[in-house]
Order: structure tokens, then C-alpha cells, then sequence
């Protein structure tokens, strides 16, 4: 079983194929004397190209050889011949892979979609041979152009794992303890706010060997759209899940009000991308166990409209039930069949 951090980083370094040289042939024949200018142009440097492939899952392969270089062109030759291009170097990287020039931190490139290709450096062009250079006053040029160089630079290779489904809720209401109850992460839960402090991934495993990825995102506070709290990170690992799971704390621990935690975790999601509250969700009413907790849930249900699933997850009850209305509720509202 794997466990793994939400981001997944290589450096790499990424260097383009070098274009080949133009030629300064002249034609040489028996019986053709001053045969004139006759040499081709260089091929074109190798590209360096990510592809995404879903069956690729982490770059950390890639730090073990961070050297992706594509090859250099063939210098061009007599009788006009232009020299092979240099062979493009293909890296294939997981769905979800973002590729930023080291030193600037520019992004160059968002890789989501299995298959999709970007051109990440490009070879360097031919140079030309010398029949370019043929005029009316030159009739034997020598003259002919190198291949110019490729492009090189350093990369930050960043995998963004998407899970599924979104823990989303304030910090303490036991979001850590319900991954740990439900999927196969054994995350650090403690009674105090942002224990979790990255997300983390795990998956619930069912019985007939499919699974769903659930990430346990830091814990949200009002404000969290504006950077507050540990911020707009965490908002967009959220944004990149199908399905949310609000956990909301129904003991109302530190004299929490239920309700409106709910309404203010919709409108923080509202703030940071409109649309983002209405993505399907379901309701997990927490820390049922403590006292007060059913009240809390009934009045919940009144305010909101919104019928919870009552759990505890500490003492792991109606947690398995819970798996089953993700499962369900995943497939039902978004359409996504659970990956084997
Ligand atoms: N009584 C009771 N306590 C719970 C329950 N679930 C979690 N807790 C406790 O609530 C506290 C917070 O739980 P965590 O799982 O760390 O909460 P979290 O939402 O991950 O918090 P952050 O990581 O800080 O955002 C811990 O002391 C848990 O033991 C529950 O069902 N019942
Ligand atoms: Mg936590």
C-alpha cells in the first residue's frame, strides 16, 4: 500500500538537442567542372518533451537521472543533403504535473491530461549550407551558418496528486481521525488546530479491490481565501477534487455553532472560486459520541436543510457506512466509476 505526500518533486536539468552545422560543400563531378555550391543545411536539434501518462505515478524517478537530454542534429553535406534532425527526447510524467523554470520560477508547463504533450526546450535550428548564399556576384560562396544551440535550462518538476474526494472542514473537527478511520492513511491527529499542516492522501479500499483516493486537506478558517491560515494552497488542492466531504464537529467543541461553520466553510470556498460551494458534497456529522451532539445534529438539519451522516470517528462508528455513501454518492453525482 502507498502512502505518499501531496506533492511529489524532482529538479531536473533539460537540454535541447543542438542544431548540426550547415555545409560548405562544393559540387565536385568528373565532367562538371566549377560545379558550384552544393551543401545542405544541418537538421534540427532534438526537443525535450514531457507527455503525461496515467500510468505514470510519481516523478521521483526522474531525480535519480536528472539529466534529460535530447540529441543534436546531423551537420548538412554535399550534394544538397540536409542532415538528419536530432531525435526529440520523450519524459513521460504523471497526470497533474507542473514544470517550473528553477531559477525564475516561471511555469512552463501545466500537464493535466493523459497524452497531452508540451515542448518543454527546443532544439536549435539547422544552419544553413552554403547553396543559400549563391548570387549573382558570388558564385562559390564558402560561406555556410552553424546550428545554433539548443535551449537549456534547470526545472522544478512538481506532481500535484488529485484525490477524488475533499476533506474539507475547520480545523480540529476531526477530518485527520476520519482519513485514518476510512482509508488506508495513518495521519497525525491531535486536539488542537492545524495538526495537519500538508494534505494528505488515502485510500479507501473496498472489498472488490477498487479504491477511492480522499485527501485530508489542513484545516480551512475564515479568511482563508485572502492567504489567512495556512491559505490559498489548500483552497486549490481542494478545487481539484470532484467531491467534497464536509466534516463538520457536532459537539460544537469550543462553542462551535454547527450550522453556521457550515455556512462559513461554503462561503470560503465561494470567496476563493465561485462555483467551488456548489461542487457535489456531502455532509459528515462528527464527534456524535460527546454530549449534546445529537441535539446539535437535529437543529443542524433544520437550519440547513441538509441530512448529515452522523459518525464518530474516533470510535470508528458509522464510518464503513460512511465509505459506502462516498462510493455511492462519487459515482452517483459526478459520473466517476471508482479506480481499480
Ligand atoms: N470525541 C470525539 N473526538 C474526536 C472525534 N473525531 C476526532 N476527535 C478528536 O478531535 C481532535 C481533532 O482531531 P483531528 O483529526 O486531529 O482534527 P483535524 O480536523 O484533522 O484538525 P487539523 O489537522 O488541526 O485541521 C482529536 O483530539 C481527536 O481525537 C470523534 O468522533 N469523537
Ligand atoms: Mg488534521
Amino acid at each position: 500500500m502507498k502512502i505518499r505526500k501531496f506533492v511529489d518533486t524532482a529538479v531536473a536539468y533539460v537540454r535541447a538537442g543542438k542544431g548540426g552545422d550547415g555545409s560548405g560543400s562544393f559540387r565536385r563531378e568528373a565532367h562538371v567542372p566549377l560545379g558550384g555550391p552544393d551543401g545542405g543545411d544541418g537538421g534540427r536539434g532534438g526537443h525535450v518533451i514531457f507527455e503525461a501518462d496515467r500510468s505514470e505515478d510519481s516523478v521521483m524517478r526522474i531525480s535519480f537521472a536528472p539529466h534529460l537530454t535530447a540529441g543534436d542534429g546531423a551537420p548538412g553535406a554535399g550534394r544538397k543533403m540536409h542532415g538528419r534532425d536530432g531525435p526529440d527526447l520523450l519524459v513521460r510524467v504523471p497526470c497533474g504535473t507542473t514544470v517550473r523554470n528553477l531559477a525564475t520560477g516561471e511555469l512552463l508547463a501545466d500537464i493535466t491530461e493523459h497524452g497531452q504533450r508540451v515542448i518543454l526546450a527546443h532544439g536549435g535550428r539547422g544552419g544553413l549550407g552554403n547553396v543559400h548564399f549563391k548570387s549573382s556576384t558570388v558564385r562559390a560562396p564558402t560561406r555556410h551558418t552553424p546550428g545554433e544551440a539548443g535551449e537549456s535550462f534547470d526545472v522544478l518538476i512538481e506532481l500535484k496528486l488529485v484525490a477524488q474526494v475533499a476533506l474539507v472542514g475547520f480545523p480540529n473537527a476531526g477530518k485527520s481521525t476520519l482519513l485514518g478511520a476510512i482509508t488506508n492513511a495513518r495521519p497525525k491527529t491531535a486536539p488542537y488546530p492545524f495538526t495537519t499542516v500538508n494534505p494528505i492522501v488515502g485510500t479507501i479500499l473496498f472489498p472488490d479491490s477498487t479504491g477511492i483516493t480522499v485527501v485530508d486537506v489542513p484545516g480551512l478558517i475564515a479568511g482563508s481565501h485572502e492567504g489567512k491560515g495556512l491559505g490559498h494552497d489548500f483552497l486549490r488542492h481542494i478545487e481539484r477534487s470532484r467531491f467534497l466531504v464536509f466534516v463538520i464537529d457536532m459537539a460544537g467543541t469550543d462553542g462551535r455553532d454547527p450550522a453556521s461553520d457550515f455556512a462559513a466553510l461554503r462561503e470560503e470556498l465561494r470567496l476563493h472560486n465561485p462555483g467551488l460551494e456548489s461542487r457535489p458534497f456531502l455532509v459528515a456529522a462528527n464527534k456524535m459520541d460527546c454530549p449534546g451532539a445529537a441535539e446539535n445534529l437535529a437543529r443542524f438539519s433544520g437550519a440547513t436543510g441538509v441530512r448529515p451522516a452522523p459518525i464518530s470517528a474516533e470510535l470508528r462508528e458509522g464510518t464503513d457506512a460512511l465509505r459506502d455513501l462516498i462510493r455511492n454518492e462519487l459515482t452517483a453525482r459526478t459520473g466517476r466509476e471508482t479506480a481499480g
